[in-house]
């Protein structure tokens, strides 16, 4: 056991120095590649339960009768002189994540997976909000209660994958 304790640590510092190698590599030439300028902020997630039955239309989680969904929203900045894409989203709160578009078709409301994401345009801000942009949360694994928070991660093209917690909020 002890022998094996000695071969974790020696392990553990020679992947430290690997690292440290590693990291020293990628930041030698001076910041020549723009810092990627994505940021989300402001995320919840509207509370549901697992196995609530519910058939109200009007809201982006109850598009379906007994499904058991519910949305994430939040703000999303881009202070990088280029545009990005929110390509896709996952967490583990739920069976399958999507993003998708809410919208009014005459006074009926269509949900709508947007396939090809969300562009953020340079110094820009999009909102992803109740009626509009959302990330679906589809088949939740277990209740989303008011207070508790979980992550999301986020799959940029540019910025690549960005881990946020979400807040769970009864709207
Ligand atoms: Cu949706």
């Amino acid at each position: 056991m002890k022998q094996n304790n000695k071969m974790r640590t020696y392990l553990g510092v020679a992947l430290i120095a690997l690292l440290a190698i590693a990291l020293t590599a990628a930041c030698a030439p001076p910041a020549s590649q723009p810092a990627s300028g994505i940021q989300a902020s402001e995320v919840w997630a509207r509370a549901a339960k697992a196995g609530e039955m519910k058939s109200d239309a009007s809201s982006d989680t109850g598009m379906a009768m007994g499904s058991m969904n519910s949305a994430v929203y939040m703000l999303l900045t881009n202070s990088g002189d280029s545009s990005d894409r929110l390509l896709s989203a996952a967490a583990d709160v739920a069976g399958a994540v999507e993003i998708h578009e809410t919208r009014m078709e005459g006074d009926v409301m269509h949900m709508q997976q947007l396939t090809d994401g969300i562009e953020i345009p340079a110094n820009g801000q999009v909102e992803l909000k109740p009626g509009g942009l959302h990330v679906m949360l589809i088949d939740l694994t277990r209740d989303l209660n008011p207070g508790e928070t979980f992550p999301v991660t986020l799959q940029f093209e540019q910025a690549g994958a960005v881990t946020v917690e979400a807040e769970v909020r009864q709207p």
